[in-house]
């Protein structure tokens, strides 16, 4: 997709980020109340503390009007040094991603533009409902696997998660889908807590495909920021992420935080939402995003209003 999708959807976040730094150039001299100020704007962008730091330090040596922009271009790179993208080669059929994340981040609407990209690249693909809590979450996976053209799986309201998993996979192998994608609830109705059931869930799908889940993605609601960030950590350390999914990237103004993600937590952040439709799924491509957050040449003259 292109550059402009990128610069779009980070609007919000760059004119936040960016409105330092021109404040920064329109002052003059960069004098240490200005500096602090743009620290304060990074920051409510939700760039890492450790970042801002290091982007208000070089700014400070090297503000000049013409020559800032590669040195903090390249600085902002370096966040994404463990970045890699997904192969959508397979080496395992079917493989098995489990979706998790907390309610309301995006699961459904992921795991479905997930199945239509695994189309796109030639692969048949089968969505697995898991969300057994929500009152018609099933529903709601088998109408986007109609709109997006695949096989769905799911189970009734209450009944057990972890079943409908094996199920899922099960349907994956006897219907020949090279990909399966299983949505789970964001919350759940038992006093078991939702981890303990994420785990049971993966279990399940270890009994029913050796191997499975091959990969557990977690989406983040990039509207949510560094409380997105902390909720990865937890995620992680529970049971384990191979991948994050940023969804509501077009809503955010608090995109900064996924400089953190792919750094502090080591998980790569493979595909970025950029809207509600079935094709607004993207891989994410580091460069894009940093050059959207720092706009195009003129940014710094035109969004500091
Ligand atoms: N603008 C925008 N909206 C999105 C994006 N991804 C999801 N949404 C919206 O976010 C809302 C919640 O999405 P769901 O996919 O139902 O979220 P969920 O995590 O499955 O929710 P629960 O199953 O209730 O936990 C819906 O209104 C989606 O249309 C995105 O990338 N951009
Ligand atoms: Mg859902």
């Amino acid at each position: 997709m292109a550059l402009g999708n990128w610069v779009k959807a980070l609007g919000r976040t760059r004119k936040t980020f960016i409105s330092g730094v021109s404040r920064l150039f329109k002052s003059g001299k960069p004098d240490a109340a200005t500096l602090d100020q743009v620290e304060e704007d990074l920051l409510a962008a939700d760039i890492p503390a450790r970042l801002a730091d290091a982007l208000v330090e070089q700014l400070r040596t090297s503000a000049d009007r013409d020559h800032w922009r590669e040195p903090l271009r390249a600085r902002l790179l370096e966040s994404f040094a463990n970045q890699c993208p997904f192969e959508w080669e397979l080496p395992q059929r079917p493989t098995a991603v489990l979706i998790v994340g907390v309610n309301g981040s995006g699961k459904t609407t992921t795991a479905a533009k997930l199945a239509k990209m695994a189309g796109d690249n030639g692969l048949k693909p089968l969505l697995g409902a898991a969300d057994t809590f929500r009152a018609a979450g099933s529903d709601q996976l088998k109408i986007w696997a109609d709109r997006v053209g695949c096989d769905a799986v799911g189970g009734l309201q209450g009944s057990d998660s972890a079943a409908v998993a094996y199920d899922a996979l099960q349907a994956a192998v006897s219907r020949k889908a090279d990909i399966v994608f299983l949505d789970t609830a964001g919350r759940m109705h038992t006093k078991r807590p939702l981890m303990d059931e994420l785990i049971k869930i993966k279990r399940s799908m270890s009994k029913s495909v050796p191997g499975a889940p091959h990969h557990t993605w977690m989406v983040l609601d990039a509207t949510l920021g560094n409380n997105a960030l902390r909720q990865a950590e937890m995620f992680h350390q529970q049971i384990g992420l191979t991948g994050i999914i940023v969804s509501k990237l077009d809503g955010s103004a608090k995109a900064g935080f996924i400089l953190a993600a792919c750094r502090d937590l080591q998980i790569p952040i493979l595909f970025a939402g950029l809207g509600e439709g079935a094709g607004d799924l993207m891989p994410f491509d580091p460069d894009a995003f940093v050059d959207a957050l720092l706009g195009p040449e003129e940014t710094t003259e035109t969004e500091d209003r």
